[in-house]
């Protein structure tokens, strides 16, 4: 009801009824009076005048269920979400509410959760790949899990990875003036220092997906980092304080909305959901990146740089330029004799000389 009414007034942007509300959601006068009061408590702050109706004056910074919800404009992608204060992280309560409601229902296939949106405001065991720790402090990033059960090959999954990094950075891009950029093959980067991290995990048989969750962690309005990540970490909200003390004439209207660093993040989530949404469905039409590629290739950091690539084990790392990817998603190395396509999965792509 608070999604469908916070809809409604941030779509007319200005005075609606209370009997317009009413007979469009068909719910009484009370009703709506109740779940105004309900979303003032949530921080929004909605004027009421009697003969011209209600409408919404600010909104918070918060994510909340509603305020996603009755932004959201896809179709299935991140239609419904489902929002906790404080998680372990968001992976994992996905994981566990796929499963569960499965479970429930004696479904053998998932596909009911297929587009829901995890979403909490600090995780407290926030993940990497292979057991790493993700740093993921209260009220300052994005924190999300999107669930998905795509009918492909479980082989083809770990390409979901590459199209989430594509839809994040050009989001980034779409938001701010930032120049956000894929280091392959799960980060995004601004001016070199992580703002983005992807962590796919998927749950299947030999040759059927049960379902896949693709995690998000995005350093939105961090202001501070611990010691062991700030030579890498940064925040889209600190990458954008230099830029403006860069050039203070700016006056470019995306800086942001507010008119100062602080990003929106239910913006920026939604225009993430929707470019997901549109370019999944590009790739589900191939299950490759084929029609993808040349996108990806532009924002790819990594494309000709000296790259070594650290694999799980104690091989000497495989050093060479990077091109770009292949159709598979594939990281394609010329070591100099030969090139070599490097498959995602666990490794790790580090510049010869810096983590770019
Ligand atoms: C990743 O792993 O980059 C995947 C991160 C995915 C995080 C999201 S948040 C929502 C969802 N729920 C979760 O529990 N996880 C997902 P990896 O490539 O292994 O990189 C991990 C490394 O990044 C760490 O070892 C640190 O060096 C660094 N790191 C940790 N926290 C960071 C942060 N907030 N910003 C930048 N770098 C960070």
């Amino acid at each position: 009801m608070k999604s469908k009414i916070l809809k409604i007034l941030r779509e007319a942007d200005t005075y609606v009824s209370g009997q317009i509300i009413c007979n469009q959601l068909g719910v009484s006068r009370t009703a709506i009076w109740k779940a105004i009061n309900q979303l003032k408590v949530d921080g929004y702050q909605i004027e009421s005048i009697t003969n011209k109706g209600y409408r919404i004056i600010t909104y918070p910074d918060a994510i909340t269920k509603e305020s996603l919800e009755s932004q959201m404009k896809t179709k299935t992608i991140g239609r419904k979400v489902y929002y906790q204060e404080e998680v372990d992280s968001t992976n994992n309560i996905a994981k566990r509410l796929v499963d569960s409601t499965s479970t429930a229902k004696h479904l053998s296939n998932y596909s009911e959760n297929h587009g829901l949106l995890v979403i909490a405001e600090h995780q407290h065991a926030g993940k990497g790949r292979r057991g790493r720790t993700w740093v993921s402090p209260k009220g300052t990033g994005i924190w999300m899990t999107l669930a998905l059960t795509p009918q492909i090959s479980p082989t083809h999954a770990s390409m979901l990875t590459l199209v989430t990094a594509l839809s994040v950075a050009e989001a980034i891009r779409q938001e701010t003036t930032l120049e956000a950029m894929i280091k392959w093959p799960n980060d995004i980067v601004v001016n070199n220092r992580k703002v983005c991290g992807i962590l796919t995990e998927m749950s299947s048989e030999p040759d059927y997906i049960h379902y896949v969750v693709i995690g998000i962690g995005i350093n939105a309005n961090t202001e501070t980092f611990p010691e062991e990540i700030s030579p890498i970490a940064a925040s889209l909200k600190l990458e954008l304080s230099k830029e403006k003390c860069k050039d203070q004439l700016s006056d470019d209207s995306r800086l942001n909305k507010e008119n100062n660093q602080t990003i929106n993040r239910s913006h920026l989530i939604c225009k993430i959901m929707e470019n997901f949404e549109h370019h999944y469905e590009t790739f589900l039409q191939t299950e490759s990146l084929i029609n993808l590629q040349e996108r990806y290739n532009t924002l790819l950091i990594n494309a000709g740089k000296q790259v070594k690539v650290i694999e799980p084990g104690n091989q000497p790392p495989l050093t060479g330029t990077a091109l770009g990817i292949n159709p598979q998603g594939e990281l394609l190395i010329n070591t100099g004799t030969q090139t070599q396509a490097i498959m995602s999965g666990e490794v790790s792509v580090r510049g010869l000389y810096g983590y770019v």
